[in-house]
């Protein structure tokens, strides 16, 4: 027998006012960079930049997009997100915060003993976090093998995966985006921060992975590059990636390391940072000061 599926969404957004709509998703974003913050604070250091460079597209995926049950993490219909990149998880439990998915008190509990939210992502620890992704370059392979018994299974969601620069480095990222487009997968999106760094320094000098649209194409994928710090543009090509059918897609994302935050956005060691006691209050006022500057002149 045919499973049956709701098409109930806790995101009806495709009615809603376009301005609405994105304001809606430029708060959720200011907020998901202050849960980084705190969560930054916590510990003192961390992945803190790449929270505040992804945070934007997070916001558009789990504010706007995604359809998913809050209160029901495991609901069978509901659309995927596979984190691959396990360092990442300061910046997705952040945006779990926001979507409601875990309670914005627990943030406080990041990275400590018995948490269920440890510096590197776990899939058993973590309501919402779909894969334990740290070890680099899994995270499409997964994402196809769902997608395709999604498929088969006649259910109507969707699988993102978010990657990241570094993992265009790994083989089976690319062996995997074979497989998804032989089998013609548009239930799959994939997304790379290209924030151009890596563990070891700038993306173009640890291997060059230039030219990223043209080589997605060449593996049969729909490709779009944005600017991923950019609401309104990112708005529009989550739309036209669903809509897209017969080939999988994926929305190249460049985006500002410590986006948000000018002391952070001109760190030097930007892949892992340390920050000191008083500089967390100054990360708010700058973070808090540009909303509001940008507030004024929407
Ligand atoms: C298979 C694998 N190789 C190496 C690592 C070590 N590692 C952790 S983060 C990282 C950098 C990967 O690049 P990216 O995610 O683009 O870095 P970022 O943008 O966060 O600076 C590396 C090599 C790993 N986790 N897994
Ligand atoms: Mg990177």
């Amino acid at each position: 027998m045919t499973a049956m599926h709701t098409t109930a969404s806790t995101i009806p957004a495709a009615t809603d006012d376009r301005a609405k709509r994105l304001e809606r998703v430029r708060e959720a974003a200011y907020r998901i960079r202050l849960n980084a913050l705190s969560m930054g604070e916590v510990q003192g250091q961390g992945y803190i930049g790449q929270a505040l460079g992804i945070a934007d597209v997070l916001a558009v995926a789990y504010t706007d997009q995604l359809r998913h049950r809050p209160d029901d993490p495991h609901w069978p219909d509901r659309d995927r997100f596979l984190l691959s990149i396990g360092h990442y998880a300061i910046a997705l439990y952040a945006a779990l915060a926001e979507a409601g998915i875990i309670p914005v008190e627990e943030l406080e509990t990041y990275g400590s003993d018995d948490s269920r939210l440890p510096m590197s992502a776990m899939a058993s620890y973590t309501p919402g976090m779909e894969i334990s992704g740290g070890s680099l370059g899994h995270g499409l392979a997964v994402a196809t093998g769902m997608a395709l018994g999604l498929r088969h299974q006649g259910n109507p969601a969707r699988v993102y995966n978010l990657l990241s620069d570094g993992e265009l480095d790994e083989g089976s990222t690319w062996e995997a985006a074979m497989q998804a487009a032989h089998h013609g997968l548009d239930n799959v999106t994939a997304i790379v921060d290209v924030n151009a760094l890596q563990a070891d320094g700038p993306t173009a000098g640890v291997l060059r992975t230039e030219p990223v649209t043209e080589k997605w194409q060449a593996f049969g994928w729909h490709a779009l590059r944005v600017d991923g710090n950019d609401i309104d543009a990112l708005v529009d090509a989550f739309d036209e990636l669903r809509a897209h059918t017969g080939s999988p897609g994926v929305l190249i994302c460049d985006t500002r390391i410590g986006r948000g935050v000018p002391l952070l956005e001109t760190r030097e060691k930007a892949h892992f940072m340390r920050v000191s006691e008083h500089e967390w209050q100054i990360a708010r006022d700058q973070l808090a000061a540009g909303h509001d500057t940008e507030g004024q002149t929407r």
